[in-house]
């Protein structure tokens, strides 16, 4: 039978357990380079991926899916093309997209990182002035 203390013991590792689990993707954040840029076509948008528990910029991850859109204005079906550019910059991930319009664009990255087995997913958001 546990005493009280082995039971509180039991619940602190347990708990321990769960946020070793739950430190994986959470512990990285993508932001971008430029949060505002000039609106038209071919403009070079730029992610940095950075791990939040050292500060630290994250090179040679995959980003295997991205997608941008105009959902943080309400135009999610407003689907812009992507495609990958080489990186300048360790840590730092480039696109060629077109932002037509102006107003608020969401870029959904979905990476794999070195040493992370979870998929890392990323939603940022960058304006486009006129
Ligand atoms: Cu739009």
């Amino acid at each position: 039978m546990l005493s009280r203390f082995s039971t509180a013991a039991l619940a602190a590792t347990l708990s321990l357990a769960a946020s070793a689990a739950l430190a994986g993707a959470g512990d990285y954040a993508f932001d971008p380079v430029n949060p505002q840029m000039k609106k038209g076509e071919d403009v070079t948008l730029a992610v940095r991926l950075t791990n939040k528990q050292t500060g630290k910029p994250v090179p040679d991850a995959v980003v295997f899916k991205t997608r941008v859109d105009m959902a943080p204005d309400g135009m999610a079906e407003m689907e812009s093309p992507v495609a990958p550019l080489p990186s300048k910059e360790p840590g730092v991930y480039a696109f060629k997209t077109d932002l037509p319009m102006a107003g608020r664009y969401q870029i959904t990255l979905s990476a794999k990182v070195q040493g992370e087995p979870e998929t890392v997913i990323g939603k940022v958001i960058v304006t486009a002035t006129k």
